[in-house]
């Protein structure tokens, strides 16, 4: 088994319910064990075309899937939330992102590992940290990463994901 932490985004739709289809959608893929999830963040959007804010959050777990293979997983649950993909950086119904799995190294035409632009995110390192304190991202802390970022944008929300079994 692979640890692996994918960051889940939505900013337009049901926002919510897009963010629990990915919990769902991952934790019904045989060979993916999810063992942790976030709180839910609101949070203003970084990059692209003047849009609306997100909801973003954090899961983390182990599998036994390849990272490519992981890759098309969360493709196909984003298409199931009829994701379109017009605007680089632009809105999406929901955007599932492979942040790290362990210390892997990918770089390939459809993948790279771990996400080059996670580190820069608040959106991606505050809710990491409430998964896994001692996360790193590559060569870097995530706590050391959230007390640099600037956490202005980020916003915790009273929602909950439900995972099931696991504590919230
Ligand atoms: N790809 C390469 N590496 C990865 C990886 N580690 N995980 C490829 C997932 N995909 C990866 O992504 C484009 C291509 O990246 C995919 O085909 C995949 O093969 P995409 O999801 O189709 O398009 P995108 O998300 O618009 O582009 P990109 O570059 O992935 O954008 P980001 O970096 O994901 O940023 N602001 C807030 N507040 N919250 C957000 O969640 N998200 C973005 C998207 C921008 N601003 C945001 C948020
Ligand atoms: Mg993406």
């Amino acid at each position: 088994m692979n640890p692996f932490v994918v960051s889940v985004g939505a900013n337009l739709g049901d926002r919510a319910a897009a963010l629990q289809g990915a919990l769902d959608g991952l934790m019904a893929t045989p060979g993916v064990t999810v063992t942790a999830v976030s709180r839910v963040y609101e949070t203003d959007p970084v990059g692209g075309p003047e849009q609306p804010a997100y909801l973003n959050a954090v899961v983390a777990g182990e599998t036994t899937l390849k990272p490519h293979e992981l890759l098309t997983c969360a493709q196909a649950i984003e298409s199931d939330w009829h994701r379109t993909r017009e605007v680089r950086w632009g809105p999406r119904t929901l955007d599932i992102d492979i942040i790290t799995m362990g210390t892997a190294k990918v770089t390939s035409e459809v993948l790279t590992l771990p996400h080059p632009r996670a580190h820069e995110r608040a959106f991606v390192c505050r809710p990491l940290l409430d998964v896994d304190p001692s996360a790193r991202i590559g060569d870097q802390s995530v706590a050391d990463l959230v007390s640099t970022l600037s956490m202005d944008g980020v916003r915790p929300t009273d929602l909950a994901l439900d995972a099931g079994w696991l504590e919230p």
